[in-house]
């Protein structure tokens, strides 16, 4: 018994002692409040900002089993309809490998909130045993959203990074981090 106990104290003080960086889970992307835009940026014409998903942090977290994504709105806009996570998971190749919407039902907030994986062709599903999808705060996400999705359903990647996008029907709210086009958060690399 007194050895265990030993061992685990030796083991919690390497941990201690590790690095921080040698083995760095977490990602915060911090992006503007007061950002977002209408969906009428698709037209012509310089960008209006919109009352709607602006996104101020995500907070990326890859462990041995599971890959988060914890989004951060500005609480003086509403929540989007829909959030759409690009994950490049092979950093020898280009392009994202794989499509997340996540979110709360538009229509009908009395659903859970639901997250779909898809390969970057749009149309082939990932059936992914284990994906998580919550609500943060009250109004159908006022506060914000949160996956978590299983490493085996992303091909149990080394590390991962996402271009994240908050948005309508019509057309995208924010993105993060980028203002008018997304960009790559940094890599996050497995925990
Ligand atoms: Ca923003």
């Amino acid at each position: 018994m007194k050895k265990t106990a030993a061992a685990l104290a030796a083991a919690t003080t390497l941990a201690l002692l590790a690095p921080a960086g040698a083995s760095a889970e977490t990602e915060v992307v911090t992006d503007p409040r007061g950002d977002s835009y209408s969906g009428a940026d698709y037209e012509p014409g310089p960008p209006s900002s919109s009352d709607w998903g602006d996104i101020t942090r995500v907070v990326l977290e890859h462990t041995r089993q599971r890959f988060s994504v914890v989004v951060r709105l500005n609480p003086a806009t509403y929540p989007p309809d829909l959030y759409e996570a690009r994950l490049d998971t092979r950093p020898g190749r280009p392009g994202p490998e794989l499509q997340v919407f996540f979110g709360v039902d538009a229509y009908d907030d009395d659903l859970p909130p639901y997250v779909t994986l898809y390969r970057m062709n749009g149309i082939t599903e990932i059936r992914c045993k284990g994906a998580r999808s919550k609500a943060l705060g009250s109004a159908g996400g006022k506060a914000g959203h949160r996956i978590s999705i299983p490493r085996s359903c992303l091909g149990n990647p080394r590390k991962v990074r996402v271009k994240l996008t908050s948005g309508q029907e019509h057309g995208y709210d924010d993105h993060a981090p980028g203002r008018a086009k997304p960009r790559w958060s940094p890599w996050v690399r497995r925990g």
